[in-house]
C-alpha cells in the first residue's frame, strides 16, 4: 500500500465559510476535505487542521517517517515561522503549498512565505478548488 499524502492546514481554517466570503469562499473545511477525498480516489490521504504551530510540526515530523507528500496550508504561519521551515526541510518527498486566495494581490506581510523556500510548488489563488488541484499533481508527483 502506498504511503497516504498528509494534506495539513493551520490557524483559522477550521473557521473557513463563516466570514470573507468575497476572498475564501464559501466551503467549510469540512467541504474541502470532502473534496480532497473525492480528488484522492484510492489514493490515502491525512487531512488535517490545527490551530497549534507546535502540532503542525508534529505532523511534519510525522508525514517524514509515513507520508508520500505534503500539501500545506500553513495560514499565518507561512509567513512567521522558521521552525515548521525547519521541518519541512527534513521532509524527502515533495511539498505543495497551498493558498485559497491569492496571497500576492493582498497586503504586504502576506507577500513573504518562508514555506516557498522549501515547497517543491506553490498553488495560490483558485479557492477552495486549489485542493483538488493540488491533489492531483502530487498524485502525480508521487507515482
Ligand atoms: O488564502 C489562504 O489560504 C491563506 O493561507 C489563509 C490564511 C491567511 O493568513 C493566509 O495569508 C492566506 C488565513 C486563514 C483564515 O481562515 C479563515 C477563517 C474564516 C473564514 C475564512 C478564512
Amino acid at each position: 500500500m502506498s504511503k497516504p499524502i498528509y494534506v495539513l492546514n493551520g490557524p483559522n481554517l477550521n473557521r473557513l465559510g463563516t466570514r470573507e466570503p468575497h476572498i475564501y469562499g464559501n466551503d467549510t473545511l469540512a467541504d474541502v476535505e470532502r473534496l480532497c477525498r473525492s480528488e484522492a480516489g484510492n489514493q490515502a490521504i491525512e487531512f488535517r487542521q490545527t490551530n497549534s504551530e507546535t502540532q503542525l510540526i508534529e505532523w511534519v515530523h510525522e508525514a517524514i517517517d509515513a507520508g508520500s507528500g505534503i500539501i500545506i496550508n500553513p495560514a499565518a504561519y507561512t509567513f512567521t515561522s522558521l521552525a515548521l521551515f525547519d521541518a519541512l526541510k527534513m521532509f524527502p518527498g515533495p511539498i505543495i503549498e497551498l493558498h485559497i486566495s491569492n496571497i500576492h494581490k493582498r497586503e504586504a506581510f502576506y507577500h513573504h512565505s518562508y514555506v516557498s523556500k522549501v515547497a517543491t510548488a506553490v498553488i495560490a489563488g483558485l479557492g477552495a478548488k486549489g485542493y483538488a488541484a493540488a491533489i492531483r499533481a502530487m498524485r502525480d508527483l508521487v507515482k
